[in-house]
């Protein structure tokens, strides 16, 4: 368990983002958050707490004005941080930002904070767990309504009541394990020991059934990745375009155009998605369209959907012909220029391909369409989700590779354990192994030993990043 933490000095940030805008919030959080308030406010006494109140803001060393706003006091530990919070609410311009934010500065005891320290704080005084606090990030990040559905369920703590049940299973096998251990001899029953192993491999079967999500959650995180792949002058640079409705690529009729990757992130019916455009495959003479050849073999290596686009006015070349039939992942055969033959393939290399005309938009609604499904397939969570919109109170999945990587090693923990022979020096193992699975199941949440993590988590929090 972490040692609650109280922290000496008080810090502030603008909690919302930086330029110009028509109201600016401003966090102060820490022991001097209440002689802010009264001081910049010019009050005699603290007001109620959790009440807004209207305050002309002046410079504490001078007195100089500030701005007109408002002002928020959250006596602690009822705040989000569990210390004694302020919020002041001021005009978002550039120049009452800086003046606000300098005079706070100028301060005895007071700093700017670091990023994510007030989520920190917020886990370290036990307000949120980390699951909670990834889930804060994620809302702020959330550029989907898909995004922001999954980083409110999870922040509503639908993944660490999951997690913090597994772990209350596991103590509770694992008390049952160390009396058979604490007294062997003590002629307790066969079935003691041959149920808490059931009800290990009864976990680690549960665990193993969440782990094999298709990594929905952490695609639904991160967008979908999508690299259009063929050969040169297939249209993928003009596909990327008409998906994208602008020119993000340029598109010529030499074949070898594009060489780099070029990205587009898109929103597809409430799903995040980011769609590559890269070099057309071919063994190519010069060292520039080499390195692109290998960067789109690259994308094509880690896509979680790839589009193989045809010229279908010509012959099928070898080298796309081998992106649809690798046997891995998911692919789409599209065939492109429809518009110069009368009959578009309807099969490629015996996979269905999707008649379009990048230059007409002909078959482009489908390919949308097409895209929507693929992409709430992969990344939807569990059954009773019907779409972007419909994903509200389903099931929250893993987020991140951390969690990923630690329900994993539990996993793993608790095969060993199911598996280890009977006696009392085995007994001694079994009992480790589920402290460990419990244990990396209590990292997840950060219930315990995280300190290691605490900054690789909340460095990556920063508003406006
Ligand atoms: N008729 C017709 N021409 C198309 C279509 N799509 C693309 N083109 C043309 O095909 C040529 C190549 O298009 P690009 O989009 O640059 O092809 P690319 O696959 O990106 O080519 P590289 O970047 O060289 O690999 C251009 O002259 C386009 O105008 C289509 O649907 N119909
Ligand atoms: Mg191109």
């Amino acid at each position: 368990m972490i040692e609650r933490f109280v922290s000496t000095d008080t810090i502030f940030a603008l909690a919302s983002a930086p330029g110009r805008a028509g109201v600016a919030v401003i966090r102060v959080s820490g022991p001097s958050a209440g002689d802010v308030l009264r001081d910049i406010c010019s009050l005699s006494a603290l007001p109620e707490p959790r009440r807004t109140i209207r305050c002309r803001m002046v410079d504490p060393v001078d007195g100089g004005p500030l701005d007109d706003g408002l002002a928020i006091w959250f006596a602690g530990p009822a705040s989000f941080t569990g210390e004694h919070v302020v919020e002041l609410h001021i005009h978002g311009g550039r120049a009452t930002i800086e003046a606000v934010t300098g005079a706070l500065a100028a301060l005895p005891g007071l700093r700017l904070a670091e990023p994510g320290e007030f989520s920190k704080r917020a886990f370290l005084a036990g307000k949120i767990d980390l699951t909670e606090a990834e889930a804060i990030a994620d809302l702020v990040d959330a550029g989907t309504d898909a995004q922001r559905r999954q980083a409110l369920a999870q922040l509503g703590g639908g993944l660490a009541d999951r997690l913090e049940g597994w772990r209350a299973e596991l103590i509770d096998i694992l008390a049952h394990t160390e009396a058979w251990i604490d007294f062997p001899d003590e002629d307790l029953p066969g079935d003691v020991e041959r149920a808490a192993r059931a009800r290990i491999s009864a976990l680690e079967g549960e665990i193993r059934a969440f782990l094999d999500d298709n990594r929905r959650g952490e695609r639904l995180r991160d967008g979908l990745q999508i690299a259009i792949l063929g050969a040169p002058n297939a249209g993928k640079s003009s596909l990327l375009n008409a998906i994208a409705a602008r020119e993000a690529a340029i598109v010529s009729a030499t074949e070898g155009t594009t060489r780099d990757v070029i990205e587009v992130h898109l929103d597809l019916g409430g799903w995040p998605v980011t769609i590559a455009d890269t070099a057309g495959l071919r063994e190519a003479a010069d060292e520039i369209e080499r390195e692109g050849v290998r960067r789109a073999l690259d994308r094509a290596g880690t896509a979680d959907l790839r589009l193989v686009v045809f010229d279908c006015s010509r012959a099928p070349d070898a080298a796309s012909m081998a992106q649809l039939g690798d046997g891995t992942g998911a692919v789409l055969a599209i065939a492109n220029k429809a518009d110069l033959t009368d009959q578009p393939a309807a099969e490629i290399a015996g996979v269905s391909a999707l008649g379009i005309s990048a230059k007409t938009g002909a078959g482009l609604p489908e390919l949308l369409q097409r895209l929507e499904t693929l992409a709430a397939e992969m990344m939807a969570a569990g059954a009773g989700a019907s779409g972007a919109g419909g994903a509200g109170g389903a099931e929250v999945p893993l987020t991140r590779l951390r969690h990923r990587v630690a329900l994993m090693d539990s996993a793993d923990a608790l095969a060993r354990a199911a598996t280890a022979g009977p006696g009392a020096g085995d007994s001694e193992l079994v009992a480790e192994d589920l402290r460990v699975a419990a244990r990396v199941l209590g990292r997840v949440t950060g219930r315990v030993d995280v300190e290691d993590l605490l900054d690789v988590i909340f460095n990556d929090f920063c508003i406006g990043k």
